[in-house]
């Protein structure tokens, strides 16, 4: 055995190791195996692309889902060298999909990695995770395919044709032993390229899929960047500054800031480290908090806008209303926290400081009329705090005084465990009245609440406390709101929103959806909120049953299975035209009710849509309370 065949040895058995390594373990390389597993492999591939669109080559990446759940994406750069290793007889090419961890390809200091929501573990662990990959690669004059099995390469790199184009193109199809599925959600790959292509301005990403009949598809490319992103964000709020503060700088650490301002009281600020969504912040986003505090109260003071004897402005006065995005490109990030998405890289607070406390300072000097408009906000935003903390300690006297006073209208429950507990709020007292009668006492309370309530989008946390509708709805929880809410003090563990079908019934349950999302969200996302869904129709014939039906659909299903003649069908406008027992049966009964569920799993998404539901057009919000929340059947079974 000579002494090269002796080596090629040794790399075909760590790369054999190394797919053995992924297929036993896929979790440690891509998360899991359920769909965000499988999303992950695109983003493995998709970010090869974006690396080469980062070195300057690539201009357009194009992501299909063909039927059968095959994955195919191109892109226009320079392809992946095809020459052979002297020493080992292989092309890089192959060597990027062979082996763990290889195809670094921009390490060092003439590019960035930028990687996948796992930080990179490159193609090789896609390759391992296939069933089969087909790489097509164009360069040099030539067109050179590979594919592989299960991450073992069954035909070489091989030239099959000419062309005088350049790009790669994988084509795959996940291992369906590995993964739960091989279903992609066609909206959250587009979610998540609509992201990249914001984070990498001028990168144009186009997403198909091809599984339906009618095709889906969409084209992501954006000139502005960032600042198209944080448009895109507050496009159904109204806008302070028009136009987004934008700040950018190259060299060591390249970093990308917009920031716009809006008349909204959340805030809204996006940071991202290598096009990875630091979801947990890091040093990044506090140099990014700190700067804006500094830059803003010394504006402030300097033109005479805060006396000396004001005091600073806090941070959070600062950031009521901001929708920002910052991203910073670095090398050896290292990740911390609980989701390994906090950056923790120390340098790089310093860096955000300095750059932002030049720059944004100069841009207020530029723009007075902006920097006026948006102190004004953080000033009344700073005294509606101060108000909001004199009004929460109002409230914890009052309730101190009078222990834990509950809601007079809340009908409460005998049962104590409150997670075998569940709460309706009703609208309307007739319907709150049938809602008690029907009722099961033991672990069903009763609130009902009464016509419009504080539209909470467009108010701050003192009218809160003091409004008089919501403030049974925060008692009857009894978990606190805001920073003070402390989900293991909730009192129920279902709270039931049960409005009419009609368009008042979906204001009202707007409003209280948008409530529990801006001052009990821990409450959404354990997933203790639900609608309750009463019928919409009742048919009724001699010699039948009474049947109640949920939808169009089931009515006629319905009236198909019972003879449509001598059928009497009752169109129900409100709760209150149902007595107690027909309530109990249709929209109370665990055995036969049907809840949804509302659950939220995208901060950016859930916020735009409270946006658009705050909104004065009542359509959307309408279509969306039916479009959007999950149905849940028979939910207690
Ligand atoms: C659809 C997936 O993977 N595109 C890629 C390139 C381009 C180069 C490269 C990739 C150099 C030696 C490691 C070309 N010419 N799309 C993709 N495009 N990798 S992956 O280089 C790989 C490294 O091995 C490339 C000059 N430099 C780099």
């Amino acid at each position: 055995m000579d002494k090269f065949e002796h080596e090629y040895g040794a790399d075909q058995i760590q790369v054999l190791e190394g797919l053995e390594a992924v297929r036993k373990r896929p979790g440690m390389y891509i998360g899991s195996v359920s769909v965000r597993g499988l999303h992950h492999l695109v983003y493995e591939i998709v970010d090869n692309s974006v690396d080469e669109a980062l070195a300057g080559y690539c201009t357009h990446i194009k992501v299909t889902i063909e039927p059968g759940n095959i994955i195919c994406v191109e892109d226009d750069g320079r392809g992946i060298p095809v020459g052979k290793h002297a020493k080992t007889g292989i092309s890089a090419a192959e060597t990027v999909y062979t082996v763990l961890h290889a195809g670094g390809k921009f390490g060092g200091d003439s590019g960035y990695k930028v990687s996948g929501g796992l930080h990179g573990v490159g193609a090789s662990v896609v390759n391992a995770l296939s069933n089969w990959v087909e790489v097509t690669i164009q360069r040099d004059g030539g067109i050179y395919q590979m594919k592989f099995e299960r991450g073992k390469t069954t035909m070489p790199l091989q030239k099959i044709g000419d062309s005088n184009k350049t790009g790669t193109k994988v084509r795959f199809l996940a291992d369906d032993t590995i993964f739960e599925t091989l279903e992609y959600q066609y909206e959250v790959l587009e979610n998540r390229f609509r992201e990249m292509a914001f984070l990498t301005k001028g990168l144009k990403i186009s997403i198909e899929d091809l599984r339906e009949e009618t095709p889906k598809s969409a084209v992501f490319h954006f000139e502005g960047g960032l600042t198209s992103f944080v448009e895109f964000l507050n496009k159904n709020k109204e806008k302070i500054n028009t136009t987004p503060i934008y700040i950018e700088k190259q060299g060591e650490f390249p970093l990308e800031i917009a920031i716009q301002y809006t008349t909204t009281y959340n805030e809204n600020i996006y940071s991202f480290v290598n096009n990875i969504n630091t979801i947990e912040g890091g040093t990044h986003l506090e140099g990014f908090k700190r700067s804006l505090t500094k830059v803003f109260n010394d504006y402030a003071k300097a033109h005479g806008i805060l006396k000396e004897k004001d005091g600073n402005l806090q941070g959070e006065d600062i950031r009521e209303g901001i929708t920002a995005v910052i991203s910073v490109k670095v090398k050896e990030p290292q990740f911390e926290g609980q989701t390994k998405t906090k950056l923790g890289n120390s340098e790089i607070t310093g860096i955000v400081q300095s750059t932002m406390n030049e720059e944004l300072a100069a841009f207020l000097e530029e723009n007075p009329t902006i920097a006026k408009a948006i102190l004004e906000k953080c000033i009344s935003a700073s005294r509606a705090r101060e108000a909001a903390r004199k009004a929460r300690e109002l409230v914890r006297r009052k309730n101190a005084l009078e222990s834990s006073t509950l809601p007079g209208k809340l009908a409460d429950c005998s049962e104590k465990d409150a997670q075998k507990c569940e709460v309706y709020i009703v609208e309307g007292d007739s319907a709150g009245g049938s809602a008690k009668q029907g009722r099961d006492r033991r672990f069903q309370a009763i609130l009902p609440l009464w016509g419009k309530m504080l539209n909470v989008e467009k108010s701050r946390a003192d009218k809160i406390y003091n409004n008089d509708k919501l403030q049974p709805v925060i008692l009857a929880v009894g978990a606190g709101i805001g920073n003070d809410f402390d989900i293991n003090k909730i009192r129920y563990g279902k709270v039931i929103i049960m409005a009419d079908a009609d368009v008042d019934g979906a204001h009202i349950r707007t409003l209280l959806l948008t409530f529990f999302f801006r001052y009990m969200r821990p409450l959404i996302e354990n997933g203790n909120v639900y609608l309750a869904q009463p019928p919409l129709y009742k048919l009724s014939k001699r010699g039948f049953k009474d049947v109640y039906c949920y939808s169009d659909d089931e009515m006629t299903q319905k009236l198909n299975e019972m003879g449509r003649d001598g059928v009497n069908i009752q169109r129900y406008k409100g709760l209150g035209e149902m007595n107690p027992e027909q309530l109990w049966d249709t929209t109370m009964n665990p055995a036969t009710r049907i809840l949804i569920k509302v659950t939220m799993d995208d901060a950016i998404k859930a916020d735009e849509i409270f946006t658009v539901l705050m909104g004065d057009d009542i359509a959307p919000r309408r279509q969306f309370i039916e479009n959007n929340a999950k149905f849940v059947k028979n939910l207690d079974v």
